[in-house]
C-alpha cells in the first residue's frame, strides 16, 4: 500500500480515537489532516473539552467525550485508536471488537501515514538512552531523522513530515507493541526482559511475548538486535523470523559469523563480520558510563551497522554523545575532577547503578526527602570507591548512621545544596569524580528531580 493510498483509506472514515494525552492529540491531529473525522474519548469525566482543546496547536473540531461514550457513537466508528496508557482488554474495547472493528495503537496509526524506514527499540531498561544514541547516529549521518515513540514524541505527531528518505528511530514500550498489526521495522531491538508492568500484562510470558512482538514483521533478511547476556532476549534469536544480531558485555562471541563483543582488553567493543574483526569504539573514550551503558551503546551500534551506517561515522558520534538528562550525566570536568549529575538516582535501587558506574574515586553528594528506604545495599555497594559522602537533606542523619554502622566514616554534612557542590570541590583531588546520586527524591528542597539537576549544574558550571 503506497502512502496516498493509506490516506484516503482514512478518507472520511469516523475514527474513535481513545486517551487525551499526547498520544491522543498526536492521532486525532493526524487524523484531521487526512481527512478522517476523529472522535476524542477520555475515561476520565473530570476533564473538559476547554481544557483538552488547550493541548492541541491549532485547535480541533474533533467531536469529545469524557467519563463515557454514548451508545448511538459507538455505532458509526470505523476504527479504534487507543493511546497506549490504555489497556487493551477494557470491556468496551471487546465491544467493537466483537463488532468487527478493529483496535489499532497510536504507533500502527503513525506507521501507516508514515513513509522512509523505522528502527525500533524496546527492553525493559536502556531503551530511552539508546535510542536518543541511534537518533544522534542517524542525524550525523542522514538528512532527514525523526526520534519519536515512548521517548516523548508521539509517532503521529511526525507521520505527515516523513519522506520516502527518512529515517524514523522509534522508542517503543511493550503497552505500544500491544495494538501494533503492520508495524514493521527495519532493524528491531530487544535490550533485555526484566520482570516489569506485570499489573498490565499480568505474566511475564504475556511481556516476553509483546516485547517479541516488535520484530514480528520482518523478514530474514533483516536484523534484530539482541542482548546475548540475557536468556530470554538470547532465547528469541533462535525463534525470530528476523535474522538475529547479538551484542555481549560479558562474552566472547568470536564463534559467531557476525556479532559484537568485548575484545580481551575488556574496553574495546569489536565487530565481526565472517573473518573481519573491526574496532568500533572504547568504552573509556566515551562520556556514558557503566556495565548498562556500555550494552545501550553496543545495541546502537548494532543496529548503526545493520543500517549500513559506517564504523568511523558511529563512533564519532558514540565518543560524544552525553546520557540522557540527570542520568549519570556528564557536566563537566574541572581542576581534573569530572562533574556527573545523577539527579534521578531517587531510589537505592537507581543510586546503586550511579556508583557503580563511576569507574574512578568519588566524592558523593547523597539524602533529601525520607521516602522510609534503607540505605545498607548503596552504602555496601560504594566498594572502597567513595572517599567522602557529603549528605543533605531531611535523610542526611539517618543514612549518615547507616553508613557509619557498615563501618564508612568519612562523612560530611551539609546545610544548603550550594554547600554541598562547595565541600565536593575542595575535596575531590585531579582523576577523580563528583557524583550527584542522592538515593531520595528532591522533595523539601527542591520542586522534582530535574530542577535538583539543573541546580547542581548551574553550581558545578559557575565553579
Ligand atoms: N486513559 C483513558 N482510559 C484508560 C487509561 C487512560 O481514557 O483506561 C486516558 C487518561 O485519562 C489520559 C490519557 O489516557 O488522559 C493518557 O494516555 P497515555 O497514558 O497513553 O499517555 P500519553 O500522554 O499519550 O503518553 C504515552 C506514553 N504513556 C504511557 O505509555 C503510559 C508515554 O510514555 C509516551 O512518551 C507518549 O505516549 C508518547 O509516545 C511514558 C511512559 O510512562 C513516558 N511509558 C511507560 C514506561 O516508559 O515505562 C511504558
Amino acid at each position: 500500500m503506497d502512502i496516498v493510498e493509506k490516506n484516503n483509506s482514512m478518507n472520511g472514515k469516523r475514527i474513535l480515537v481513545v486517551g487525551s494525552g499526547k498520544s491522543g492529540v498526536g492521532a486525532v491531529e493526524l487524523l484531521e489532516k487526512v481527512g478522517a473525522s476523529p472522535v476524542l474519548f477520555d475515561g476520565n469525566e473530570k476533564l473538559t473539552r476547554e481544557e483538552v482543546l488547550a493541548r492541541f496547536q491549532d485547535g480541533t473540531g474533533a467531536d469529545m467525550y469524557f467519563g463515557e461514550l454514548p451508545e448511538n457513537e459507538k455505532d458509526r466508528i470505523d476504527i479504534v485508536v487507543i493511546s497506549p496508557g490504555v489497556p487493551v482488554d477494557l470491556p468496551f474495547l471487546d465491544e467493537f471488537r466483537s463488532r468487527g472493528i478493529e483496535i489499532w495503537g497510536e504507533v500502527e496509526l503513525a506507521y501507516v501515514l508514515s513513509k522512509g524506514d523505522v528502527l525500533a527499540i524496546t527492553g525493559t531498561n536502556g531503551k530511552t538512552t539508546t535510542t536518543a544514541l541511534v537518533g544522534q547516529i542517524c542525524s550525523d549521518y542522514f538528512s532527514s531523522v525523526f526520534v519519536v515513540g515512548n521517548i516523548g514524541t508521539p509517532y503521529t505527531s511526525v507521520a505527515l513530515d516523513t519522506k520516502e528518505d527518512t529515517v524514523t528511530v522509534a522508542e517503543i514500550s511493550s503497552f505500544q507493541l500491544e495494538t501494533i498489526h503492520c508495524f514493521h521495522p527495519k532493524v528491531s531491538a530487544i535490550l533485555n526482559i526484566t520482570p516489569d508492568h506485570l499489573n498490565r500484562h499480568h505474566t511475564m510470558e504475556c511481556y516476553i511475548e509483546m516485547k517479541e512482538r516488535i520484530a514480528e514483521n520482518q523478514t530474514g533478511d533483516e536484523v534484530v538486535v539482541l542482548n546475548y547476556d540475557d536468556p530470554l532476549t538470547r532465547d528469541f534469536g533462535t525463534r525470530s523470523t528476523a535474522r538475529a544480531l547479538y551484542f555481549s558485555r560479558l562474552e566472547s562471541l568470536e564463534k559467531m559469523d557476525e556479532a559484537l563483543y568485548l575484545a580481551e582488553d575488556g574496553v574495546t567493543i569489536l565487530y565481526k563480520k565472517g573473518t573481519e574483526i573491526t574496532p568500533v569504539v572504547r568504552t573509556d573514550e566515551m562520556l556514558l558510563l557503566g556495565g548498562h551503558n556500555t550494552e545501550n551503546v553496543m545495541a546502537a551500534c548494532a543496529m548503526a551497522i545493520s543500517y549500513g551506517i559506517p564504523v568511523a561515522s558511529i563512533a564519532e558520534t558514540v565518543k560524544h554523545f552525553r546520557a540522557v538528562e540527570h542520568r549519570i550525566e556528564f557536566v563537566r570536568e574541572v581542576n581534573g575532577v569530572a562533574y556527573y549529575n545523577d539527579s534521578k538516582g531517587t531510589n537505592v535501587d537507581a543510586a546503586i547503578k550511579g556508583i557503580q558506574a563511576m569507574n574512578r574515586k568519588t566524592v558523593l553528594i547523597g539524602g533529601g526527602y525520607d521516602k522510609q528506604s534503607e540505605y545498607d545495599e548503596w552504602i555496601e555497594a560504594f566498594d572502597g570507591k567513595v572517599t567522602y559522602l557529603v549528605l543533605i537533606g531531611q535523610t542526611a542523619e539517618k543514612i549518615a548512621e547507616c553508613a557509619r554502622r557498615h563501618g564508612f566514616e568519612s562523612i560530611i554534612m551539609a546545610e544548603t545544596f550550594e554547600e554541598a557542590v562547595d565541600v565536593c570541590a575542595k575535596k575531590a583531588q585531579p582523576g577523580e569524580a563528583v557524583l550527584l546520586s542522592p538515593a531520595c527524591a528532591s522533595w523539601g528542597m527542591f520542586d522534582n528531580y530535574e530542577q535538583r539537576g539543573r541546580i547542581f549544574k548551574e553550581l558545578v558550571n559557575a565553579l
